[in-house]
């Protein structure tokens, strides 16, 4: 098969509306495009119109993610013994071709899973800031000296790379999410294989073509399409045949305690980035406007299909009535459609057909627990839909905005993530029951605040237990160099982005150089200092 960059996209004849193009996609190992060694293949729609097919990508075997693996194994001491700086080169590389074809990657990105334009844009500057922020990593990546006990000896830190990485992240955000996690292990020095997510695999097929462009060597990123129970399965379970020293993976809790656990009978380090049930407070000190853009942003942008989108919103009682109109006024006038024809929508269709029967599903939950619907009938259809929906209801799968109220924390439904454009809302008596609540859920992503009482918004950053808070501003908007994660069920507690992401994919290598030509034992040849014996009698002082 020929070279990556031997070739252009393949486009093959199509039936698609507006004869948009249909690519056909190929797996990327140790630089080769490879098909699935038994040529089973499946295919990418448009979830805004699903008669639009992207593409059709090798259904990987096991075999092909043992062959992916082995490229990476392969090409792991070239690259690890590559220098940073360099390395850092081809990152920044990266970042510069990104710019060069943003435009063209976020029409791409918003045709294979539906986010507004001007979230994709949003997005794949995620990707780029990144690549330019590790771009000068590769000039640091600093160990230390370290003064020994001992004279004539020298002792010193340095971060080395761990390995072969898999690296599998979910669809909602397939750009940045990915950068996230193979640029700071390549920066380090690893080798990956990439299992993309089913339902983005042309825009991954386009980023690891634009790493290979950036001047990376054959076999540091490979490339495996597939299912999450396919190919991503075959991954973590080459944990267990000793072929993969770090997984990083982004997706439910479910299948993150389950990669946990194989990682962890083999000691070998995950990163895991998982569910969250975030709560958004506010109070009555709030700017009550700002604070519904905060909750109605949060909930409802993306659809509401973020990690850090809002779960539970906790209104304290005394403002409830105010809140809730405002609220639900901006609700009644959400603009849904798809993006490529209407430039203001506020979310376009779910990401999939498969996360659209997940959401309805989980509403199920939200209707079972007893909350009160006050808004959303489920499924966008040309008979039911809202009014301020401008998409073709026939064509993509597009659901309406719920808002679920009277939820109290003794129902299923204030603990479990609705992955989709729906909120739960709780009322609170005071601070410190909005404080209990927000931290009554198993989740611990991210949480925000709306106060304007100095102490309040003190005590909610010291009593929250979450890796991230907002305070005046909504549960999303992570940016590139601050670190991303969470505590409880969301995590296993490592972090994505910014300096802190290097501990997820170096590992400390402490050296002692012995320049005295004899062996001198620490803590038993070390001279010892002896306190003095003096005249002065401290008790006469007092
Ligand atoms: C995710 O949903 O997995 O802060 C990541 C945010 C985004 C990243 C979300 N920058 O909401």
């Amino acid at each position: 098969m020929p070279h990556v960059l031997e070739t252009g996209f393949e486009a093959i004849d199509n039936e698609n509306p507006n004869g948009s193009p249909k690519i056909r996609g190929y797996n990327i190992i140790g630089g080769r495009l490879e098909l699935a060694s038994d040529g089973s293949t499946f295919e990418s729609k448009n979830p805004a119109i699903l008669t639009d097919c992207l593409g059709v990508f090798p259904l990987s075997t096991k075999d092909d993610v043992h062959k992916a693996l082995i490229s990476a194994r392969s090409a792991f001491s070239g690259w690890s013994t590559t220098p940073a700086p360099t390395r850092g080169q081809i990152i920044g590389n990266m970042g510069r071709l990104l710019m060069e074809h943003k435009e063209d990657l976020v029409r791409l990105e918003t045709r294979e899973i539906g986010k507004t334009l001007k979230e994709s844009a949003g997005e794949i500057q995620e990707a780029i800031d990144t690549c330019l922020f590790f771009q000068s990593e590769g000039r640091r990546l600093y160990g230390q000296t370290v003064n020994s006990e001992l004279p004539d000896k020298e002792l010193f830190t340095y971060r080395r790379p761990l390995g072969v990485c898999g690296i599998i992240n979910a669809c909602n955000f397939p750009s940045a999410v990915p950068f996230w996690k193979m640029i700071p292990a390549i920066m380090c020095g690893n080798t990956c294989v990439w299992k993309s997510p089913q339902d983005s695999p042309l825009l991954s097929f386009a980023l690891a073509r634009i790493m290979h462009e950036a001047g990376l060597p054959d076999g540091v990123v490979n490339l495996v399409h597939g299912k999450g129970s396919g190919a991503g399965q075959y991954l973590v379970n080459a944990v267990d045949e000793g072929m993969v020293d770090k997984i990083s993976f982004t997706g439910s809790t479910s299948v993150g305690k389950m990669i946990g656990e194989i990682c962890g009978r083999n000691l070998v380090s995950c990163s895991l980035e998982l569910g969250g049930k975030n709560p958004l407070v506010v109070m009555p000190s709030a700017n009550l406007e700002n604070a519904v853009e905060g909750a109605y942003w949060a909930g409802f942008g993306t659809a509401g299909q973020r990690c850090t989108s809002l779960g539970n919103l906790i209104v304290h009682e005394d403002i409830y009535d105010d809140f809730m109109h405002i609220f639900m006024e901006k609700v009644r006038h959400t603009k849904i459609g798809d993006s490529l024809d209407n430039d203001d929508v506020l979310y376009g269709p779910m990401l999939s057909e498969k996360y659209a029967l997940d959401f309805l599903d989980t509403l199920e939950i939200c209707e079972s627990s007893g909350a009160r619907r006050i808004y959303g009938e489920g499924r966008i259809t040309t008979d039911s839909s809202p009014s301020g929906f401008v998409g073709d209801a026939d064509s993509g799968v597009y659901m309406w905005p719920h808002v679920y109220v009277d939820v109290t924390d003794d129902m299923e439904c204030f603990h479990e993530e609705v992955f989709g454009p729906a909120v739960t809302v709780v009322k609170a008596k005071d601070f410190d029951h909005a404080l209990y609540l927000a931290n009554a859920s198993p989740y611990g992503l991210s949480s925000a605040i709306y106060t304007n009482d100095r102490l309040e918004a003190y005590r909610f950053k010291t009593g929250i237990k979450a890796g991230m808070t907002g305070i005046n501003n909504s549960t999303t908007g992570a940016e590139a160099h601050l670190p991303f994660g969470g505590v409880k069920g969301s995590g296993n507690g490592t972090r994505e982005s910014g300096i802190w992401v290097i501990e997820a994919y170096s590992y400390w290598h402490a050296v002692n150089d012995e320049l005295s030509g004899k062996l001198q034992l620490a803590q038993m040849d070390v001279d010892e200092i002896h306190i003095e014996e003096a005249e002065a009698d401290y008790k006469s002082l007092a």
